[in-house]
């Protein structure tokens, strides 16, 4: 068949070094981007037989996100613009890893198992950031696409939840929005305006925000975005890769692991920041306390901003906490449940998601005239809330401007913010074992099952500290054990988590 003839050609450009094993991880692939360019080729190919069987645009973006400038990674995205499916991941990870002479078998073998129609048309939307090596890599993507005759079209360089975006746009007939970067700034900056339109005195300051672009994706963007923002928000942008490296000593991953401010940031007391990630789907807030003290403002701490704010929007709720696996999947599905679904991680990825249901109540309560006013203003905020939101993934530029439109609507400074509630000092520790697998875990990764003995050790150390918890649980993007402590004084917390370190190890 000729289709394949042009795979064989095309995959002897885009060699596999022989022996190299890698796993579509809880993130995609992602490892040094030297390792990567059959990988990148292969995932184009994958992307074109997903698309031909779910008759839908596909996504692939070429990120690593938070990782080091040398690391590079990629990721498909499913055509509602959530993650790929599992099932699918195995065959990423069997067609990456399939030697350069079985490629096609590989290939044909997921045609088979899929009973994919070949005959089918198939179109990928294609994104990257900003690393060097991400315009090689993405060219490699879309010469696996057209290899097997698909369509793709390049977005070049957008964050990786613009990328979501376009494609849940373009599977849902322009219904989510306009599949261009444009009609995203478009649609969040008009919601952004209509919510704090109304917010009376708005002064300079509460309009002022410091963010930390990490060298990467978001700041390109978010500069693109500000014209579109009418000076509601006035932005200063640090970090915004004319000079630093990406994700070097700067960056949401580095802020929320470090607990203290990105290189080149000069906050004043009481000041407003916030950090993206290397792709800008991961956002983190901070502020400098009086005593020049630095306060994080996690995705904890930004799930019960936006939560508070939604229930006083509503006039019947029903709060229900749930606990899921790490990894945004998990979350993402969890939250799907319910016809509000608020969901984010400690460090910064997250989201809401309305169900249908939820979004055409709200659509009809904004436009119904017989609505008593007080339920109309509420509907329309909830309405323009909505449009604000990427549900597809979690968006530090979407999250940013709905922060500051919460803050703004609810007259709150960060410091009020941050009162909600009080963390207990906690810390966070890596163990290096020589097999994590070993280590089972339930309850949402918060009691561990195997090896035997070790809840019961982790528990008795617990014990002998006041309000204290930890947890341990294998990591999934890298090869260690992370230990997380908490207890009534940040030295007990530490104490802690020295402990339950050495009863892992
Ligand atoms: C990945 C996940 C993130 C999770 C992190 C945990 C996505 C898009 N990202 O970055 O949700 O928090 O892994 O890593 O799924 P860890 O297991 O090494 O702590
Ligand atoms: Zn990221």
């Amino acid at each position: 068949m000729a289709q394949f003839e042009e795979v064989s050609q095309k995959s002897a450009v885009h060699p596999k070094p022989v022996g190299l094993v890698l796993q579509y991880g809880t993130a995609g692939f992602r490892t040094n981007s030297k390792q990567l360019d059959h990988v990148m080729f292969r995932m184009g190919l994958l992307a074109t037989l997903r698309s031909k069987k779910t008759k839908a645009t596909i996504g692939v973006m070429v990120t690593a996100s938070h990782n080091p400038e040398e690391d590079n990674g990629v990721k498909l995205v499913d055509p509602m613009g959530e993650m790929v499916t599992p099932a699918w991941e195995v065959y990423a990870t069997q067609l990456a890893n399939a030697e350069q002479e079985e490629l096609l078998t590989a290939l044909k073998d997921v045609i088979e198992r899929e009973a994919i129609s070949m005959a089918q048309e198939a179109s990928v939307f294609v994104g990257k950031d900003t690393r060097p090596s991400s315009d090689s890599l993405s060219q490699a993507v879309l010469d696996g696409v057209h290899a097997l005759g698909g369509h793709s079209k390049d977005y070049g360089l957008v964050t990786t939840p613009q990328l979501h975006y376009m494609v849940c746009c373009q599977n849902t007939q322009g219904r989510y929005g306009e599949a261009t970067v444009k009609g995203y700034y478009r649609k969040l900056s008009q919601a952004f305006i209509q919510l704090t339109k109304n917010v009376p005195n708005r002064t300079d300051d509460q309009k002022a925000l410091l963010v930390d672009g990490a060298n990467g994706i978001g700041a390109l963007k978010v500069c693109e975005m500000e014209t579109y923002l009418k000076n509601e928000l006035q932005l200063s942008l640090f970090n915004d890769g004319s000079s630093g490296k990406l994700n070097h000593l700067c960056g949401a991953d580095y802020v929320k692991v470090q607990q203290r401010a990105p290189k080149g940031v000069e906050m004043t007391a009481g000041e407003r920041c916030c950090s993206y990630d290397g792709d800008a789907d991961r956002i983190v807030y901070y502020y400098s306390g009086s005593a020049g003290r630095f306060h994080l403002l996690d995705g904890d701490k930004i799930a019960t901003l936006i939560s508070t704010y939604l229930k006083e929007l509503l006039t019947q709720v029903y709060v229900i906490v749930r606990c899921t696996k790490t990894g945004v999947k998990h979350l993402h599905h969890a939250a799907q449940e319910f016809d509000i679904g608020v969901y984010f991680e400690a460090n910064g990825h997250g989201t809401v998601l309305f169900s249908k249901a939820a979004e055409e109540k709200i659509q009809k309560l904004a436009q119904d005239s017989n609505t008593n006013d007080e339920r109309r203003r509420a509907a329309l905020l909830l309405q323009n809330t909505v449009n604000l939101i990427n549900q597809t993934v979690g968006d530090a530029i979407s999250d940013m401007l709905l922060i500051e439109a919460v803050l703004a609507i609810r007259g709150m400074t960060v410091q009020q913010w941050d009162a909600i509630y009080t963390d207990l000092p906690n810390r966070q520790l890596k163990v290096k074992v020589a097999d994590r697998r070993v280590i089972d875990t339930t309850d949402a990764e918060r009691r561990t099952v195997s090896p035997a003995g070790l809840q019961e050790a982790i528990d008795s150390r617990v014990k002998k500290y006041r309000r204290a918890r930890s947890f341990v649980r294998p990591s999934g993007t890298e090869d260690v054990v992370r230990v997380y402590a908490e207890a009534d004084t940040q030295e007990s917390a530490d104490a802690l988590a020295h402990e339950v370190s050495l009863a892992v190890y």
